[in-house]
């Protein structure tokens, strides 16, 4: 099997909710489907999210970095030499999402060419993962609906609330607001994207410190290498380190050097391959890991299930994968379901990363 084209489609679907947090808002998702061709005739399918305040990348970045420079290392290419083709892309720095798309799209092919599901080649731990889901800045009431009403339409028990906004009381009452909404069974935890320096994310830890919080993602800029490290220190919750570690190199940095005791595994910046390792290292470490969300589309949170579910660490606590509701259409082909709380892994050949043409056509923004 060689790969003998590539195409990068450019598309942009309104969101229903826009989605705010410390680092940014959406209130579009304007991604880019990827799609790598075989001379079998089969499709290899991906959706990549950029994300500038993230990674820098851009629609038009990821576009440029997959047709003049990726293209040489995946034409003619056999999917199945993955390691051969990453060791190329890795001769270009950055471009996370655009890596991270590609190699999902690179272990659709190898699915389905082995007629098997990426989640059982992968391990196939689970047939599912539990979801959490990512609460945005809104005003109190409006946070604290919205989770009452994903408990009760889908039973969802477990939210991760941004925070990280000015003054810190702000995100205090609104925690305490969702803890008193939510009851003490559900699992809360925190994303302040660098919103905060340090001494204001001690004040965060102090004014919640009885409410039972689980983690404490990128409390402040991990760039800030003193301030960060006596945080972590001194927090009685694990810190997660998101943004701060969006590949393996920068995960083992951050942990070897107490940046961060926890990690987020987002299948969108490291794909199955990356993601893979890291989530190795940190078992061997002893490191809780959250699959994360990059604000993903259906196709995205197909992507998060596959990897997530496949094995027993990073099936361990609920994953983020129900962002898409906040969407007002996907083009995946196959739609997920969530039920009971729970997202099942496809059992399709492949990644389960098919997509609707009618909806691409309409959706796609260079024709
Ligand atoms: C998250 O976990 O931070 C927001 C920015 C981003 O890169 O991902 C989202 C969610
Ligand atoms: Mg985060």
């Amino acid at each position: 099997m060689k790969i003998t084209h590539l195409e990068t489609v450019p598309y942009r679907i309104p969101m229903k909710k826009p989605l705010k947090f410390a680092s940014g808002e959406v209130h579009h998702i304007e991604h880019v489907l990827v799609r790598l061709h075989t001379d079998d005739g089969l499709v290899g399918t991906t959706d990549i999210p950029p994300r500038p305040y993230t990674y820098g990348e851009t629609v038009e970045s990821v576009i440029a970095v997959i047709n003049t420079i990726f293209s040489d290392a995946l034409i003619g290419a056999d999917p199945l030499d993955r390691a051969a083709i990453h060791s190329k892309l890795h001769r270009t720095v950055g471009n996370q999402t655009a890596k991270g798309g590609v190699d999902i799209a690179l272990w659709d092919l190898i699915g389905q060419a082995n007629s098997t599901p990426v989640h059982r080649l992968l391990g196939g731990f689970a047939p599912s993962l539990e979801v959490s889901h990512m609460l945005g800045f809104s005003p109190t009431q409006a946070v604290v609906d919205e989770a009452l009403s994903f408990t009760e339409t889908y039973g969802v028990r477990s939210f991760k609330i941004k925070v990280g906004r000015r003054p810190v009381s702000l995100d205090i009452e609104l925690v305490v607001a969702l803890r008193e909404a939510l009851g003490a069974e559900a699992l809360l935890y925190l994303d302040a994207n660098r919103g905060w320096n340090a001494t204001e994310a001690a004040q965060m830890l102090a004014g919640t410190a009885d409410l039972d919080l689980r983690f404490f993602e990128e409390p402040n800029d991990a760039a800030e290498v003193l301030t960060r490290r006596q945080l972590v220190t001194n927090s009685p919750i694990p810190i997660v380190a998101d943004e701060s570690a969006p590949n393996l190199g920068d995960a083992a940095r951050e942990i070897q050097t107490g940046g961060a005791n926890a990690l987020s595994i987002k299948t969108a910046r490291t794909g199955f391959t990356e993601s893979q390792k890291i989530l190795s290292y940190a078992e061997a470490l002893g490191l809780d890991v959250l699959m994360g969300n990059q604000i993903d589309t259906q196709l995205g949170s197909v992507a998060t299930v596959t990897f997530g579910a496949a094995f027993e660490h990073s099936s361990r606590y609920p994953a983020e994968m129900s962002n898409f509701l906040d969407m007002s259409d996907d083009l995946i082909a196959s739609p997920l379901e969530i039920k009971d709380g729970h997202i099942h892994a496809p059992t399709v050949p492949g990644a389960g990363t098919a997509v609707n043409e009618d909806k691409l056509s309409h959706y796609r923004t260079d024709r």
